[in-house]
């Protein structure tokens, strides 16, 4: 029988996919950065049909794509060419919540806004947010802990999953979604399996934690004269605000793009080199305490320029829009170099300035635009106009690298940093890692040349 053939049988016919018109959204990220062809798409209904799925594939030789809601930005969920897609779209279980313990089970094809619907309602919320949330899926998100807007305040994703169901590649599942609030005993394999890119095992389930559902909201939009102004607010709010709960940074040639993309006016009058959006959330409503927090702001901070609040969810929504608008406006003048990378804070004023010079030494009159996770030091470096990627990649990395700074805060590996991985990564690191690959996926079954070079 042939490996389609033994598929259709495992999953279904009609959840077998091999039209190339209908394989193509699969076969290409939304950024248009990556793309593969697909030997096939194929879409199990369960953990039982993953399973099969995986040892049909090894016993045939097909490595294996897991894709999620394709909304991933290294290419680690789209094929080379040859591969099988396994689509998680099905794995639609969730709940019941659990509100004692705070936590509920969700299969990995649900996305983050579904999820988010249904806690919500409960009081309840998760700990994760950002702006793909509505094709994002919980999947994705654990295989890749890819950070978001709240970190500031609950962490990374890493830290948000008490429990996975996972399929290893020659079929076994491994299921821990009892999910103790105590449980020493041994490796932690949910916390390795997190963040691990789809490269050892694929994640049928999570469970995951909830916390509180903060009922009111309230979100400023600062605009500075300097990114050393928006550094210093960051701080002295953070220290001010226990309700803190995000930090965003973006610069004056982002906001530009943003508005002749969207249409949007500009937030705030005059020009200003940086924007720091916060968002204040409690159980009552912080509107008072961030206002009297940013007039002390406002004494201590020479730049800070100009302030708009939003208080209710409409007025929130259109601020947040310059800050989530961002990747899209970029994406609609062109195909970007988009990377994602750790500055430690002490060097953020510092490269804030630099990386237009670093990209420029690489790619004349490439525009170069910046934004991100200010609390985290993590800069979103995306680059339009650029001939070279290969080149701009490089150079920044490696300006990223001597600042002491990571190749990804959030994004992951993916295909797309592999080869700059010996910059973050030890020599001893990289081999204890390709040691777990080889010995949890010895056939290199599941998305070869993710995260590891081949
Ligand atoms: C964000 O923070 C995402 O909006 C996307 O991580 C970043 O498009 C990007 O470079
Ligand atoms: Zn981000």
């Amino acid at each position: 029988m042939t490996l389609e053939a033994d598929l259709s049988e495992a999953v279904g016919e009609r959840h077998l996919l091999v039209d190339p018109s209908v394989m193509a959204s699969y076969e290409t990220d939304w950024t248009r950065r990556f793309s593969g062809t697909a030997r096939c798409v194929v879409r199990p209904a369960d953990t039982q049909e993953v399973a099969s799925v995986l040892q049909l594939c090894g016993r045939h030789g097909v490595a294996v794509v897991t894709q999620g809601g394709n909304t991933g930005l290294v290419g680690g969920g789209v094929p080379r060419g040859g591969e099988v897609v396994l689509s998680t779209s099905r794995l639609r279980l969730i709940g019941p919540v659990d509100s004692v313990a705070a936590q509920v089970t969700v299969g990995a094809g649900v996305t983050l806004a579904a999820l988010q619907q249904m806690v919500r309602p409960m009081d309840l919320d998760f700990g994760v947010d950002f702006a793909a949330r509505d094709s994002a899926t919980i999947g994705g998100l654990v295989s890749t802990n890819a950070g978001g807007e709240r970190v500031l305040r609950y962490g990374s994703p890493r830290q948000q999953v008490v429990g996975l169901e996972a399929v290893l590649a020659d079929g076994s599942v491994l299921s821990r979604l009892e999910a103790l609030p105590k449980d020493n005993t041994g490796f932690d394999l949910v916390g390795l399996l997190t963040g691990s890119e789809g490269t050892l095992a694929v994640i049928t389930a999570a469970r995951v934690r909830l916390w509180p559902l903060f009922t009111h909201r309230t979100v400023a939009l600062l605009a500075l004269d300097s990114t050393g102004a928006a550094l210093a607010a960051l701080a002295a709010l953070r220290s001010r605000l226990g309700s803190l709960e995000a930090a965003e940074l973006f610069l004056a040639n982002g906001l530009d793009l943003v508005m002749r993309h969207t249409g949007l006016p500009s937030p705030i009058p005059g020009d200003h080199p940086a924007y720091l959006l916060v968002e204040c959330a409690d159980r009552v409503d912080p509107g008072e305490e961030m206002l009297e927090a940013l007039e002390e702001v406002g004494t201590l901070v020479p730049g800070l320029a100009d302030i708009v609040m939003g208080d209710d969810a409409r007025g929130r929504a259109g601020l947040w829009r310059y800050r989530e608008a961002q990747t899209e406006s970029i994406n609609a003048f062109g195909v970007p170099v988009k990377l994602d990378v750790a500055i430690p804070h002490a060097q953020l004023e510092r490269a804030l300035k630099e990386l237009p010079d670093v990209v420029a030494g690489v790619a004349r009159g490439a525009q170069t635009i910046v934004f991100g996770h200010l609390h985290e030091g993590n800069l979103h470096v995306n680059v339009l106009g650029a001939h070279d990627h290969h080149a701009v990649t490089d150079a920044v990395l490696r300006y990223v690298a001597s600042l002491g700074g990571s190749i990804s805060a959030e994004h992951g590996v993916g295909r797309a940093k592999t080869e700059w991985l010996n910059l973050s990564r030890s020599v001893a690191e990289i081999a204890a890692m390709s040691s777990i690959k080889r010995a949890l996926d010895p056939g290199r079954l599941l998305n070869p040349g993710v995260i590891f070079q081949d």
